[in-house]
């Protein structure tokens, strides 16, 4: 990829969390930095990894390749390597390369004098990924717990521990969390719409910003956000949806036991029931 003329004065040193000037350097358009070593050396390994657990089998299918986690009767211990050992390997470069990527975006913020918004907004995605595979397990005292690495067998794994709680549109956390993804996905579609609306008017009419973005929203529902209050409330809204993710998941197994649906059963005990 070229560089744009003005991108090269942004290519200066310092900033780095660690190693100091050691790996303060481009590869082509890729910032390196220490925390982008670590990064190509857990994705590379983890999904070697994944490949050789897929080559000792005889599976053919991609959509029915797996890397299972470990038999519950191995708690919290390690596993052999073809009994779950290579999914809590898989499970450790992934959270090494989900952290260094992180920690690669907050190098990169520092040395362009920006927010650490985008790495705080991923951290929330990691949050939810470690929920699953390590701080549930560890309330639950296995391994076993963890979702297993397959296009299906992953999706197998939310619907059977969905089950297992006989209704999971029940889990108030799970309403809270798909209440704001879909909320995301309003606020962006409003959004994109209403700049792309001002931006981008039809034949002979002027790019319009700011105040008609404002005006439009005031015209029709009575308020306006604002152009900055949007991003914030966008920011906002995403966040949560990740957190309550990881807040629904954890509280099903080591908080609440028991079907979702006697969750609500406290409504038909108060007095007005
Ligand atoms: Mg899932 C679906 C990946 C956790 C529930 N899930 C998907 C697919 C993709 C995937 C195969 C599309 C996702 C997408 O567009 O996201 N899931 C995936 C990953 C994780 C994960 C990588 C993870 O935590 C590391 N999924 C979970 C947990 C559940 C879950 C356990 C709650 C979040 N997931 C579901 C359900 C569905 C999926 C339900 C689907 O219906 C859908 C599907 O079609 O499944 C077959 C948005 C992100 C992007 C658009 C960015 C691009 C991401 C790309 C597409 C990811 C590719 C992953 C690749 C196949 C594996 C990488 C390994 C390599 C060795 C590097
Ligand atoms: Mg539910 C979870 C919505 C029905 C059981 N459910 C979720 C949440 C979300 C949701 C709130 C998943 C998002 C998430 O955690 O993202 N469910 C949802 C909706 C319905 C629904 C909207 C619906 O009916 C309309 N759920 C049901 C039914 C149950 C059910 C009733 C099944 C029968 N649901 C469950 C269970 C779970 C959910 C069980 C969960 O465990 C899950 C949850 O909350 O998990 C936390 C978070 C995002 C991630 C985990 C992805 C992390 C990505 C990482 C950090 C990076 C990956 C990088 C990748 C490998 C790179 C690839 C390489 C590049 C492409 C080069
Ligand atoms: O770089 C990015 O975006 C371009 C970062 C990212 C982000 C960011 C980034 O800055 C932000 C703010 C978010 N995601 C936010 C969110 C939402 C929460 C606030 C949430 C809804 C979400 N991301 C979800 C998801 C999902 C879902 C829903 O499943 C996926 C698949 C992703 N996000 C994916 C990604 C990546 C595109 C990117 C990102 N979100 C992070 C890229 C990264 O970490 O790269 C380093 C690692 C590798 C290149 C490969 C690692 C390989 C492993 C070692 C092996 C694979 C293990 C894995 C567990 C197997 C899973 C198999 C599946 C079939 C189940
Ligand atoms: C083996 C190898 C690769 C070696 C390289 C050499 C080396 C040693 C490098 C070290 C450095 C390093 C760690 C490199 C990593 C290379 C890798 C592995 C990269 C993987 C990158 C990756 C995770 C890609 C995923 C891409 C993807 C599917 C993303 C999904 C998200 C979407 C939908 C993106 C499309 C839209 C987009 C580009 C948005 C960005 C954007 C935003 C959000 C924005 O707000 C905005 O306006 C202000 C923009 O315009 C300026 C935007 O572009």
């Amino acid at each position: 990829m070229a560089m744009l003329s003005f991108e090269r004065k942004y290519r200066v040193r310092g900033g780095t969390l660690v190693g100091g000037d050691l790996f303060d350097f481009w590869v082509g358009p890729f910032y390196v930095g220490f925390f982008g070593v670590t990064a190509i050396f857990f994705a590379l390994l983890g999904s070697l990894l994944i490949f050789y657990d897929i080559s000792q089998g005889n599976e053919t299918n991609v959509f029915a390749f797996s890397v299972n986690p470990p038999s519950i009767k191995y708690g919290l211990g390690l596993a052999p390597l073809d009994e779950g050992g290579t999914w809590q390997l898989v499970t450790m470069c992934a959270v090494g390369a989900f952290s260094s990527w992180a920690l690669r975006e907050v190098e990169i913020c520092r040395k362009l004098g920006i927010g650490w918004h985008v790495p705080v907004a991923y951290s929330f995605a990691l949050l939810a990924y470690v929920s699953l595979v390590v701080i549930r397990p560890l309330l639950l005292g296995a391994w076993g717990h963890g979702f297993p690495y397959g296009i299906m067998s992953h999706l197998d794994w939310v619907s059977n521990v969905g089950y297992q709680f006989l209704h999971f549109h029940y889990n108030p956390a799970h309403m809270l969390a798909v209440t704001f993804f879909f909320t995301t996905t309003m606020f962006l579609g409003l959004h994109a719409g209403v700049i792309l609306g001002a931006v981008n008017p039809g034949k002979d009419e002027v790019v319009k910003y700011g105040e008609h973005e404002n005006a439009y929203f005031r015209d029709y529902i009575c308020y306006s956000v604002g152009p900055y209050g949007i991003h914030r409330l966008g920011l906002f809204f995403a966040l949560n949806a990740g957190f309550w993710s990881a807040v629904c998941i954890i509280i099903s197994g080591p908080f609440w036991d028991r079907g979702w649906p006697y969750f609500f059963d406290f409504f038909l005990k108060t007095p007005a029931a």
